[in-house]
């Protein structure tokens, strides 16, 4: 199975709101590993590049600006299969769709903001963990509980 990296944000609501320790140990409690970790402004400039995709969509002024409003914790996590794995944990994009179980679905009923971002796919997440850490920003390391996260088998 593929050891992926994705990169999550705990968005500026889910920080004003003392969510980030709650976001961060649902990640943790799958077994994701985190390999980058940090209390970030993110800039209109970075907010462009990251939501590069949807600049022609009616909501993006409002997106850019509830994601510059304050600070963000940026992380990127490591797993087999990380990239849905962690899509799954969020939940479906708007709160009000999202299922019980799930950080979107548990903490949050608004559309606009939904407490956390992650990676879309392999080439967006590469793209996103690029624009928001420096490579010696991402540490490689073993946990000791590893041998019972991951058996050989998903680490082929
Ligand atoms: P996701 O964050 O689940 O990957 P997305 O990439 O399609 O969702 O959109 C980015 C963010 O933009 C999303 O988290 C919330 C906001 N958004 C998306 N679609 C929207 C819409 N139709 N109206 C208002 N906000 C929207
Ligand atoms: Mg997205």
């Amino acid at each position: 199975m593929a050891i992926e990296r994705t990169l999550i944000l705990a968005k500026p609501d889910a920080v004003q709101r003392g969510l980030v320790g709650e976001i961060i140990k649902r990640f943790e409690a799958r077994g994701l590993k985190i390999i980058g970790l940090k209390l970030m402004q993110i800039t209109k400039e970075l907010a462009a590049r990251h939501y590069a995709a949807h600049t022609q969509k009616p909501f993006y002024p409002g997106l850019v600006s509830f994601m510059t409003s304050g600070p963000v914790a940026a992380m990127v996590l490591e797993g087999p299969k990380a990239i849905d794995a962690c899509r799954k944990v969020m939940g479906k994009t708007f709160c009000t769709d999202a299922e019980p179980g799930t950080i979107r679905g548990d903490l949050g009923v608004s559309r606009g903001m939904n407490l956390v971002h992650g990676s879309d796919g392999p080439e967006a997440a590469k793209k996103e963990i690029e624009l928001f850490f420096k490579p010696e920003e991402l540490l490689e390391y073993k946990r000791a509980g590893d041998a019972w996260v991951l058996n050989d088998e998903d680490r082929a």
